[in-house]
């Protein structure tokens, strides 16, 4: 059967990556076959790549911003995550096409439904089967990061406002796919919220 695939989305310091590190080894943990991966990044072009688009060096005009995340994606799709989900396994997916649509589309103003369309080609049509939105104000997100703020999060306050506000409207429009769940309490509490929506996803593609 084809592997369940997961993709956590949110804010920076929404604490997106620590909920799927959370989840992979409680899947591992129950012999669940499973691979955890992160965007920008995930093959060695992609890794490549994220070292362009998070560097004050690199002087990018947004479309081009754009592409070079999709650029990426395109290659960890057909490289890593297909077949991955082609083997049966589970993959979770730090960050995927809806952190273009909030950071590039919204943030950037590029346009949400542009930045979709593209990313249908740089998918092949690859779409998780659920979307967790960790939602929380920028404020909350700014106090959880270091010292050290790379390209992207050196952007205004502005520009995560409107980011947040486009994961509110993607996951309210794709509810049937997407949940979201409040990031601002402790993350034992998030972790175990985030839980109940993977096993719940989990039950249903074993009753499938
Ligand atoms: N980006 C984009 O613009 N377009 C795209 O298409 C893609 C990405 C794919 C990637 O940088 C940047 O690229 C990112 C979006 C953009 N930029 N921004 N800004 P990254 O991978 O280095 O950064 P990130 O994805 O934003 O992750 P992050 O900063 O590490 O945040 P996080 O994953 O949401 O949080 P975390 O790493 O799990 O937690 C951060 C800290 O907060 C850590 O010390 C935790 O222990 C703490 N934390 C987490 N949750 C809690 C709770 N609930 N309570 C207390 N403390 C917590």
């Amino acid at each position: 059967m084809r592997g369940l695939f997961i993709a956590f989305e949110g804010p920076d310091g929404s604490g997106k990556s620590s909920v799927a590190e959370m989840c992979f080894r409680r899947l591992s943990g129950m012999g669940i076959p499973a691979l955890k991966v992160r965007e920008p990044g995930g093959t060695p072009f992609g890794e490549r790549v994220r070292e362009i688009l998070l560097s004050h060096s690199s002087e990018l005009e947004p479309w081009a911003e754009l592409f070079l995340f999709m650029a990426a994606r395109a290659q960890l799709c057909r490289k890593v995550i297909a077949p991955a989900l082609e083997r049966g396994e589970t993959v979770l997916c730090d960050r995927f096409l809806w952190s273009s649509a909030a950071y590039q589309g919204a943030g950037l103003e590029l346009g949400v439904e542009n930045v979709l369309e593209v990313g249908r080609h740089a998918t092949g049509g690859l779409e998780p089967d659920l979307y967790v939105v960790l939602d929380v104000p920028p404020d909350i997100g700014f106090r959880r990061r270091s010292e050290y703020l790379d390209r992207i999060e050196a952007r205004d306050v502005g520009f995560f406002e409107r980011v947040r506000e486009a994961y509110r409207t993607l996951a309210e429009t794709h509810a049937d796919r997407a949940r979201r769940v409040d990031g601002s309490p402790p993350l034992d509490e998030v972790f175990a919220k985030v839980w109940r929506e993977v096993e719940d996803v989990l039950r249903r593609r074993q009753r499938a």
